[in-house]
């Protein structure tokens, strides 16, 4: 039987960088959960009796609104769920099964890195038919809906056996439990020379995947012990835990630096990874060297041609913008196109479409390519690998080698994590007032060449997004660029973003901070950082 049931609007459902994410209380309010999912529906036309696919990242609640968005998409008139068994699927592994199987879209329930547990993050994000992120306008959309929202509709079924494969009817829909690591194996498999990396793992290289307990666990397993030979134990916290083990599940210094220690320890391994909540982002850490997620695109995109998936080259990269621009240097050198967008994997998913870019990054550990339509935390993993074993050379070789050819854009972001709101928005505002007057005028002896508040406009649909984030350059091509999160739950989370290029080989082995003082001394400078958020230190640099 199907309800439609009455229900009163929240007026705090507006998407952020990456779907709406709040604490896990705020989720279970009564029908917040379906009066999300039901805006959704009401934002999209032209499903009925299509295919809609769920998954998650096993965090606490996951289970619970997996049920509700099965018995709505039956109410709303959905054919056909696909949902991950155990309600399991990655970011990633989610984006290639609606592309595989050329679904109408997927609801993806995850706050990536956030923590999870009874009083963490939760969150629902849309992917459309491309596998990428709902794009700003139906985002946009969706947040309209849950303003005016007056009644949802459900379908009165027994819970689903989400845990054993395989296809049942529910309230006339099909419900198809799937494997959630099988297609996206098998797409990692066409992409890599496997046999390649079957050979490097033989010959005693040894790594060490950290999945934090969080959703790439069973596909590392899977793929790198299982399929590529990796020795019992390269996969480390494999198990998805719905509180990842009390832990951030965010793969960054601050939160893995348990691997971090140990890859700058004298027994390390020859490669260190991990991976996020949801499994989209990466770290890569290799013996003795951290690569900064700025330079890891720009060198998989240098060498993306030793893998198979790649050999032809690449159309062109695009990294977001407070992206280092190390990047765009090889994009020069290939001579192909190199597109700056706002922070966010909905704002590549154009050019991947028009195929303008092969290759997309963002500084916050993101990193993937057109295999799927979001970043993917495991597909740089064996990248990187790939490239390790075909030119034989460790991780940091392949780093300095790039350094030397390139030059190095050293890079930092610093965060100032729950600010209280109107601190955080009085420096932005502050900021903006004043960009105007900041060209030609010298801080800390460095000359600001310009200063804006980045506004893209994408090449593909023409649609313009403004306030992405403010970007004051120096002579010399130095940055600092400073926004506010769109990911986080409590307060305002302050980004500074610190850039400075050298060209010059002998000084590439400068500590990062040491680097870039004189421009983190002129970002508070700038932004009155300090005054404004009364904090004297960021709460996470990476
Ligand atoms: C952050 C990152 C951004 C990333 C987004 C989603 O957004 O900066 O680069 O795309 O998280 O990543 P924000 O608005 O907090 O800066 V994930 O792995 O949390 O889905
Ligand atoms: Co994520």
């Amino acid at each position: 039987m199907i309800r439609t049931v009455a229900t009163k609007p929240y007026l705090d459902q507006k998407p952020g960088t990456s779907g709406l994410r709040k604490k896990v209380p705020v989720f279970q309010q009564e029908h917040y959960a379906e009066n999300f999912i039901q805006s959704i529906f009401d934002a999209l036309d032209g499903f009925a009796g299509k295919t809609l696919v769920i998954g998650g990242d096993g965090r606490f609640y996951n289970r619970e609104v997996i049920q509700k968005a099965i018995a709505m998409a039956a109410a709303n008139g959905f054919g056909k769920v696909m949902v991950g068994q155990g309600g399991i699927l990655s970011t990633p592994a989610a984006s290639h099964v609606i592309r595989k199987y050329q679904t109408f879209g997927g609801i993806i329930l995850s706050a990536s890195h956030n923590p999870g547990g009874p009083h963490e993050d939760f969150g629902i994000k849309y992917n459309a038919g491309n596998g990428g992120p709902a794009p700003e306008k139906l985002t946009d959309a969706i947040f309209e809906k849950t303003k005016a929202i007056s009644s949802f509709k459900i379908a009165d079924i027994d819970t689903i056996d989400i845990d054993t494969i395989g296809t049942v009817k529910a309230a006339g829909m099909t419900v198809e439990i799937i494997d959630p690591v099988a297609d996206y194996a098998e797409l990692m498999e066409s992409l890599f020379n496997f046999d390649v990396l079957r050979k490097l793992f033989k010959s005693g290289f040894r790594m060490r995947f950290d999945a934090m307990h969080a959703v790439t666990g069973p596909y590392a397993k899977e793929i790198l012990e299982n399929r590529l030979g990796a020795p019992n134990g390269t996969c480390r916290n494999f198990k998805p835990l719905p509180d990842f083990g009390g832990h951030h599940p965010d793969p960054n210094l601050v939160h893995a630096k348990h691997l971090y220690d140990e890859m700058m320890g004298p027994d390390a391994p020859d490669f260190g990874a991990a991976s996020d909540g949801d499994g989209d982002r990466n770290l890569i850490i290799g013996k003795g060297i951290f690569v900064t997620p700025s330079d890891s695109v720009a060198m998989l995109s240098a060498n993306a041609k030793l893998a198979p998936g790649y050999k032809d080259g690449l159309k062109g990269i695009a990294r977001s913008m407070p992206t280092s621009g190390a990047a765009d240097r090889v994009a020069h050198k290939l001579g192909i196109g190199i597109y700056e967008t706002p922070t966010g994997w909905k704002f590549f998913g154009n050019l991947l479409d028009a195929g303008m870019a092969t290759i997309c990054g963002e500084e916050s550990a993101g990193t993937g390519s057109n295999h799927v339509r979001e970043k993917d935390g495991l597909w740089a993993v064996l990248l990187w690998l790939n490239i390790l074993a075909v030119r034989g050379e460790s991780c940091k070789q392949v780093v300095t080698e790039h350094w030397a050819t390139y030059g190095r854009n050293y890079y930092s972001r610093h965060d100032y994590e729950e600010v209280e709101t109107e601190r955080a928005n009085a420096l932005v505002d502050e900021l903006r007032a004043k960009l105007g007057s900041l060209p030609g005028t010298s801080v800390r002896g460095m000359k600001i060449a310009s200063a804006d508040d980045f506004a893209y406009h994408d090449p593909v649909d023409g649609s313009t997004s403004e306030h992405q984030g403010i970007r004051v350059l120096f002579e010399g091509g130095s940055r600092v660029v400073f926004r506010l999160s769109g990911t986080g739950t409590t307060g305002a989370t302050l980004r500074v973003y610190i850039e400075r290029y050298e060209p010059d080989k002998s000084r590439h082995d400068l500590d990062t901070q040491v680097a870039l003082a004189d421009l983190i001394a002129a970002a508070d400078d700038i932004a009155g950082i300090r005054s404004h958020t009364g904090r004297n230190k960021p709460s996470v640099i990476t």
